[in-house]
C-alpha cells in the first residue's frame, strides 16, 4: 500500500465552474478512484484561488467586500464537483487562516535562505493573468496580452524579488534526473528549453492592492498571487500533522496554460525553502485544452456550458466517460454534443448496457433466478476469460500511465469480445435445447466478466458501476486501503447469489430526444450547431470537405466502424429495382443478416452465393420500402461504373473483425 496524493489547480473565483475546470477535476477524480480500488491511501485536493487584483476589482464592481464576494463565489465550486461525482477529500480556499499561516511560514523559509530581496519593479502587468510580461512576450503594436487579448498595464512598485535565476542549473539537473516530472514528455522539452533560455528573478510581492496574504514583517506588501496559490498543495496537508504523510504530491494535474508556474516556479520555491529533490512533487501533468462544439471556450461560452447541466441532461457518468474516452489526455480536444450522443448510444448503450441486458433475462430461463455455477468450459469461455485477464492488465497499465482513454479502449475491447462471446455461445440455443448445464455455464462466465467490468469502469463511471453491480446482486464498490480490488481473474465461487432485476442503463437517445436535451441546456444558437440530419441518405464512402477532397479522420472515427467478414448464403433480385440484390449473410451471428446492396448490374445472385465479403456491420438499418431493410453495408471498390467486391484472400471464419 502506498499513498497517492493528487491535486487540481485551485480555480479563480471570478469564473464559474465550467467545462474546462470540470475536465481537470474529473480527471483527478478518475485517477484517484483508480488508486483507491488498487488499495492505495489516496488524497484528492481541490479548491479556490481567491486573492489578487482581479478579485478586488470584481468585488468593487459589485459593491461588496472582498471577503463576502469570495465566500459567495467559492461556494459554486464546492457544490459543483460532487454533482459530477468528484469525491475530493479536501477543498482549500486561499483566504482560509490555515493556508495563510503556512504560506507565511514558507515565505520566511525562502527569505531566511536569502532568496528574497527588496527592489522596485516596473513592467507590463496583465491583471487577467496576474503576471508581468516582457515586451517580447506581448502582441504588438498595443502591448496586448497573448492570453487575454487585452492591452496590459504599465505598473511600477516596490517589490520583493525571488532569486529564480539562482535555481536555473538545479532545475535543469532535476529535470534531467527526473524526466517524468513533467508529462506528457513533449511538455518537458518545452519547459527545459524555457529554463535553458535563461531565468530572470521574479517579482513576488505587490503594494498596489491589499487583497492578498501580507508579507511577514512588511505588511505594506501582499504576496503575488502565484506565491500565495502554489503552496496550497502543501498548506492543505500541514494540519492535522497526520496528513503530512501525503507529501510529496504524486501528481499535480494542470492545463497547459499554467504549466510554467507548476514546473518551474513551484519546484524553485520549494528548493529555496529547503526541500530536497526527492521531497519535490513527483509529476506535473499538463493536459490539453477543450473546445466546445468546435468553438474556443471563451468567457461567455464558459458561462453558458454548465457541466452540471450537461450531466443532468446526459447522465453524470456519460459526461465523465465522454471526456475521458473521446479526448486523448494530454492533447487538445473538442467536446461535441453530437459525438457525445453517438458514443452514448453506440459505446455505452450497445456495448456496455446491452451486454447486461442480453445476459440477465436469459437467467430467467434457469430453474432459479440466481448466479449459476460454471460447468465444463469450452474454448469460447477460456478465450473470453483470457481476454478479460489481458484487458484488465492493459487497463491498469494505462491508468498507471495517466492514459484514461487507453484504459477505456482496453475495457471496451473486452466488452466487444464479451458481446461476441454471447453471439457465439448463443445461450438462447442452449435454453431452447433444454441444456441447462450449458446455459448455466455461459451465463455464469458472462456475469463473472461483468463483475470484473464493474470494477474496471468504476474509476470513470462510479454510478453506472454500482448500478451494474446491483443488477448482478452485488453491493457497491467499497475501496479499502491496503486491499487491491483490481480484477486479475474473473470472480468465481459466488454461485447461488440472488441476481437483481435487469434495468436499462443507457436508454437510447433518438434524434428527437437529443434535440430536447440540447434545447434543455439553453446554450443558444451560437454554441450548438444544428444536429446532423436524422439519417444520412447515403453513407459517404470517404469523409469529404466542401470541395470534395478527402479530409482526415482520427483513429477514433475509424474505430467506430465495426467491419466484419461475412459469407453470402442466399441472394435474390429485388422486384422492380434493377440495381438491388437482397442478400442473406453469415456474420457469425445466431441468425444470418439481411443486406440490400446496389450491385445487381455487376453481380448475379448465383455468383454471389459463397462469396466472402466485407461488411460495415454497425451501420444503422436502412429502409428500402415494402418491408425491405438493409442491416449493414457491403464494401466495394468503384472504377467508373464498374464495381468490385472487397473480399479476403484466405478463408476466415464468418464474423472475423476487420481492422
Ligand atoms: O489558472 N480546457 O485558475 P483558472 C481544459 N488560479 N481545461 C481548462 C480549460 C479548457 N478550455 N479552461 C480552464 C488558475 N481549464 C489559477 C491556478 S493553481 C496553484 C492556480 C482548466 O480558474 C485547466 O486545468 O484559470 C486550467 O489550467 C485551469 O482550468 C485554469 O483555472
Amino acid at each position: 500500500m502506498s499513498t497517492f496524493y493528487a491535486t487540481t489547480p485551485i480555480y479563480y473565483i471570478n469564473d464559474v465552474p465550467h467545462l474546462g475546470t470540470a475536465y481537470t477535476t474529473i480527471a483527478v477524480d478518475v485517477l484517484t478512484r483508480y488508486h483507491r480500488v488498487r488499495g492505495d491511501d489516496t488524497r484528492f485536493l481541490t479548491g479556490t484561488d481567491e486573492h489578487g487584483l482581479k478579485i478586488e476589482r470584481v468585488a468593487q464592481e459589485r459593491g461588496i467586500t472582498n471577503a463576502a464576494f469570495a465566500d459567495s463565489a467559492a461556494q459554486p465550486f464546492k457544490d459543483a464537483w460532487p454533482m459530477l461525482s468528484c469525491a475530493f477529500d479536501d477543498f482549500i480556499r486561499t483566504t482560509e487562516p490555515r493556508h495563510q499561516k503556512h504560506v507565511q511560514e514558507l515565505w520566511r523559509k525562502v527569505r531566511d535562505a536569502g532568496d528574497l530581496y527588496l527592489g522596485a519593479y516596473e513592467g507590463w502587468y496583465c491583471v487577467g493573468c496576474e503576471a508581468y510580461y516582457t515586451e517580447k512576450e506581448l502582441e504588438q503594436p498595443d502591448n496586448v496580452c497573448p492570453v487575454h487579448k487585452k492591452p496590459v498595464e504599465r505598473v511600477k512598485e516596490p517589490s520583493y524579488f525571488f532569486r529564480l535565476n539562482k535555481y536555473q542549473e538545479r532545475l535543469l539537473k532535476f529535470y534531467e534526473e527526473h524526466p517524468s516530472f513533467v508529462a506528457p514528455p513533449s511538455r518537458l522539452n518545452e519547459v527545459m528549453s524555457f529554463v535553458r533560455s535563461g531565468l530572470d528573478d521574479i517579482s513576488v510581492s505587490r503594494t498596489t492592492f491589499q487583497w492578498g496574504i501580507p508579507v511577514p514583517d512588511d505588511p505594506q506588501h501582499v504576496m503575488w498571487v502565484w506565491f500565495d496559490a502554489l503552496p496550497n498543495y502543501w498548506s492543505a496537508i500541514q494540519e492535522p500533522p497526520e496528513l503530512r504523510k501525503y507529501w510529496p504530491p504524486n501528481i499535480h494535474f494542470v492545463g497547459k496554460d499554467i504549466l510554467r508556474f507548476h514546473a518551474i516556479y513551484w519546484p524553485a520555491f520549494l528548493m529555496a525553502a529547503g526541500f530536497s529533490d526527492d521531497q519535490l512533487p513527483k509529476q506535473v501533468f499538463a493536459h490539453g485544452f477543450l473546445t466546445f462544439n468546435g468553438q474556443k471556450m471563451s468567457k461567455s461560452l464558459r458561462n453558458t456550458v454548465k457541466p452540471v447541466a450537461l450531466a443532468d441532461a446526459f447522465g453524470i457518468d456519460s459526461v465523465r466517460y465522454y471526456l475521458m474516452r473521446a479526448i486523448a489526455f494530454g492533447q487538445d480536444g473538442d467536446f461535441s454534443l453530437s459525438d457525445l450522443v453517438q458514443r452514448y448510444n453506440s459505446e455505452l448503450g450497445n456495448a456496455l448496457g446491452n451486454l447486461l441486458n442480453r445476459v440477465l433475462p436469459q437467467c430467467r430461463k434457469l430453474p432459479e433466478y440466481k448466479l449459476p455455477a460454471r460447468g465444463e468450459l469450452t474454448e469460447l469461455e477460456t478465450n473470453l476469460l483470457a481476454e478479460a485477464r489481458t484487458q484488465s492488465a492493459a487497463a491498469s497499465v494505462a491508468f498507471d500511465a495517466v492514459a484514461p482513454q487507453r484504459a477505456l479502449d482496453a475495457i471496451f475491447a473486452l466488452l466487444g469480445t464479451a458481446n461476441q462471446y454471447i453471439d457465439r455461445a448463443a445461450p438462447w440455443t442452449a435454453a431452447k435445447q433444454g441444456d441447462l448445464a450449458r446455459l448455466g455455464t455461459i451465463l455464469a462466465v458472462a456475469l463473472e466478466v461483468m463483475e470484473s467490468v464493474s470494477i474496471l469502469i468504476w474509476p470513470v463511471m462510479p454510478g453506472i458501476a454500482d448500478q451494474i453491480r446491483e443488477q448482478l446482486g452485488l453491493g457497491p464498490v467499497v475501496p479499502v486501503i491496503g486491499k487491491d480490488l483490481w480484477p486479475t481473474e474473473a470472480a468465481t465461487g459466488n454461485a447461488g447469489r440472488a441476481l437483481g432485476d435487469a434495468k436499462p442503463l443507457f436508454p437510447r437517445i433518438d434524434k428527437e430526444r437529443e434535440a430536447q436535451l440540447v434545447a434543455s441546456l439553453g446554450i443558444g444558437d451560437g454554441a450548438a450547431p444544428p444536429a446532423p440530419p436524422a439519417q444520412a441518405k447515403e453513407a459517404a464512402p470517404t469523409a469529404q470537405d466542401a470541395t470534395g477532397a478527402t479530409t482526415q479522420i482520427t483513429y477514433d472515427d475509424f474505430a467506430k466502424l465495426d467491419l466484419r467478414l461475412g459469407v453470402v448464403i442466399a441472394a435474390e433480385k429485388v422486384k422492380g429495382k434493377d440495381k438491388l440484390l437482397s442478400l442473406k449473410v453469415d456474420l457469425g451471428e445466431p441468425e444470418p443478416r439481411g443486406l440490400v446492396a446496389g450491385i445487381a448490374l455487376t453481380y448475379t445472385p448465383e455468383e454471389m452465393i459463397g462469396k466472402r465479403i466485407m461488411v460495415v456491420s454497425n451501420l444503422a438499418p436502412r429502409k428500402f420500402g415494402k418491408g425491405l431493410v438493409s442491416n449493414g453495408m457491403l464494401l466495394c471498390a468503384k472504377d467508373g461504373d464498374k464495381l468490385t467486391l472487397m473480399t479476403s484472400l484466405v478463408e476466415l471464419p464468418p464474423g472475423s473483425k476487420i481492422s
